[in-house]
């Protein structure tokens, strides 16, 4: 039986394991990326590990996230980054630069390579055949300073694309539809590999798209061919030179099976307050639009906003709604400034924001309170947006940009007037390089921290009997936004764990806090799903500052379970659903853990209830809880 790309990557980078499902590999790591709210603990975490240079090809660290500079704190994070860059020879994108996906994308991505980053959107680079991975900081700081990340191998479902979109129904319809059918938690375990006839139509940029909101998915990652379509953006970035051919074998083994007709397909709008309440935008069409926002990760490049500024061209923003586009990169702006797309949605009446994520992460444009947001982004999970009482709704660029000019929402299919089938794209596109700064290695740059900056906190080795309350216990699909939010306020903190700790599942429960604060020894009863969405490990760190140190939930998302086993926190699932709904907060649980099998007994002490649970993760893993976490692990392994 022939080889998926996926398991064909896999079995070049493997440095240690079996490519087979389910089994634990180590593998080397080509490339490592970082942005700046979760790259400052990466490279603390980093100093800890106590190396002196970097282990991979490539290392780039984006200042795309914390760009706006209301205070000292996020300026300091920054120089403490950079400084960074400058002692281990990585490249430092300033902020201005734009978002580290799409950068990546047009500048570092490469077929056949395997990139991990401290974001969970760092799957993007799938459009271009790149197998590329979000993960934890620390898995990123142990990538960058010995080369390799280790994981559990995934199984692959092959998604076969079939016809062609209609025009007027873009690359975000496609992977909306998806996450219709397969919802936010389907995608867990699984690395999402497309084909089909239906690819031929789809541009680098198109499958990035896709390949991003696979993270909403849950999926490990997903990647597309490469192919002639790779090569062509390839060359017109200037490197055909990185281009290798990526194809799965005719027999390839896949262990699920996903047909999407793109020929049937309409434009598709996720509803509040998740990405996967998705329905067709003719159902709902009419809805009032108080703010359209187009631009972050998923939709923000060339052709996104070629097409944006194609629908606006001669046309007025409704007068109601606010407009705001935020471009991918540098060179995305420069090029439609160039071109004069520019002109034309600044006197459609669009606000141009900076090249970064903005309004995506909650860095400002809050909506207005109970207003409908229309946005191009991948998350609309309530509150993301910096107004607690909004309803987000995520569309396509062709959706926003159409409804902006209504001022409801409208599918903009057979209405627009112009041409939206394929965007030309210039011979060779514009590289801005005034933002890439290519520090040298030199070991005696000076490390810079600025006075937010306070050490993360570490665990101590699990003992063999831990006795703790029940802090909390949430029902499905928590989002590592519910356990540490993020806003323009928050944001700030993230390199002050003690600080942000007040913050901690704010909108689930407020006093979670001062519960914790008075607690010795906490666990949280999780549902499915927990902790799906963000990669950021604050998540983990901040619940470890405050005491928990077990998560027992029904499922864990993946890239948060590895966060926790990080931080030594042990992530435990049921034996029997029955238990999560027999436990309540307050509960007194103590766990008697068996060393050997991985077993934990836990004991209702209130009524004497005793029940099974499992350690969820690998041998290995078992063996980084037991010790306190990765940084205590990899020191006495050392
Ligand atoms: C996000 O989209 O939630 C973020 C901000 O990019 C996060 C990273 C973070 O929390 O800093 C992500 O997706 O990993
Ligand atoms: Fe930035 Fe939003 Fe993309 Fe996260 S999802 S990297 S906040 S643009």
């Amino acid at each position: 039986m022939g080889l998926s790309m996926t398991y064909k990557v896999l079995e070049n980078n493997k440095i240690d394991g079996k490519v087979i499902s389910g089994m634990d590999i180590k593998l080397k790591i080509n490339q490592t990326l970082t942005q700046d709210t979760t790259g400052t603990m990466v490279y603390l975490q980093l100093l800890e590990l106590g190396v002196s240079k970097k282990a991979v090809d490539r290392a780039v660290a984006y200042i795309d996230h914390n760009t706006l500079q209301l205070g000292f704190e996020n300026a300091d994070d920054h120089a403490f980054i950079e400084s960074v860059c400058k002692r281990f020879g990585i490249i430092y994108s300033k902020a201005g630069n734009g978002i580290c996906h799409q950068l990546h994308l047009e500048r570092f991505a490469v077929p056949g390579d395997v990139l991990i980053g401290s974001d969970s959107h760092t799957p993007t680079c799938g459009g271009a055949g790149m197998l590329a991975i979000g993960a934890g900081g620390l898995d990123v700081a142990i990538a960058l300073s010995h080369g390799y990340y280790e994981m559990k191998v995934p199984k692959v479902m092959n998604i076969i694309l079939t016809g062609k979109r209609s025009e007027g129904v873009g690359a975000k319809d496609i992977i909306l539809q998806i996450l219709k059918v397969l919802s936010v938690k389907g995608g867990v375990n699984y690395v999402l590999e497309y084909s089909g006839e239906g690819i031929q139509s789809l541009s680098v940029t198109d499958r990035a798209t896709i390949c991003n909101m696979g993270a909403e998915l849950g999926a490990t990652t997903s990647i597309f061919p490469s192919d002639d379509a790779t090569l062509d953006y390839l060359k017109r970035q200037g490197r055909s030179e990185d281009f290798k051919e990526l194809f799965a074998d005719d027999d390839a083994h896949y262990d699920d099976v996903l047909k999407v007709d793109l020929s049937s397909l309409k434009p598709q709008v996720a509803q509040p307050h998740s990405p996967d309440n998705v329905i067709d935008v003719d159902k709902i069409e009419g809805i009032k639009v108080d703010q359209v926002a187009i631009g972050s990760c998923t939709n923000a490049s060339y052709s996104d906003l070629m097409t944006v500024a194609k629908i606006l061209k001669g046309r007025t923003v409704a007068p109601e709604v606010s407009l705001t586009i935020s471009p991918g990169s540098s060179s995305v702006l420069k090029m439609l400034t160039d071109n004069g797309a520019i002109s034309d949605m600044i006197e459609a009446g669009a606000r141009i924001l900076e090249a970064s994520c903005g309004p995506c992460i909650g860095m400002g444009q809050a909506p207005k309170s109970d207003a409908v947001s229309l946005r191009t982004f991948n998350r609309n999970f309530k509150g993301r947006c910096g107004t607690a009482s909004a309803n987000v709704y995520l569309v396509s660029p062709e959706t926003a940009a159409w409804s902006s000019i209504k001022g409801h929402l409208e599918s903009p299919v057979g209405k627009t007037g112009v041409d939206l089938k394929e965007i030309v794209w210039p011979d060779y596109f514009d590289r801005v390089n005034s933002y890439f700064v290519n520090y040298e290695l030199n070991p005696k740059a000076e490390i810079i921290m600025g006075s937010n900056i306070k050490p993360f906190p570490l665990n101590v080795p699990l003992p063999e009997r831990l006795e703790g309350k029940v802090i909390l216990k949430t029902g499905d699909n928590i989002t590592t936004d519910d356990i540490v939010p993020s806003s323009s306020n928050l944001l700030p903190l993230r390199s002050n764990v003690p600080e942000l700790s007040k913050y901690c599942f704010q909108s689930i429960d407020p006093e979670f806090y001062n519960r914790s604060r008075n607690n010795k020894v906490g666990i949280i009863i999780g549902g499915e799903n927990y902790g799906q969405g963000s990669s950021r490990e604050h998540a983990a760190l901040v619940p470890l500052y405050l005491g928990i140190r077990a998560v027992i939930a029904r499922s864990f998302a993946r890239i948060h379970k590895g966060n926790l086993i990080n931080s030594g926190i042990l992530p435990l699932i049921f034996e029997s659903a029955f238990d999560y709904e027999k436990i309540s907060e307050g509960a007194h649980l103590e766990l008697k853990i068996n060393f050997e099998s991985m077993v934990i007994e836990a004991i209702d002490t209130q009524n004497r209830r005793r029940f099974k649970l499992l350690f969820d993760g690998s041998d290995r893993d078992f063996e980084i809880v037991k010790a306190g976490g990765a940084i205590l692990y990899l020191r006495g392994a050392l």
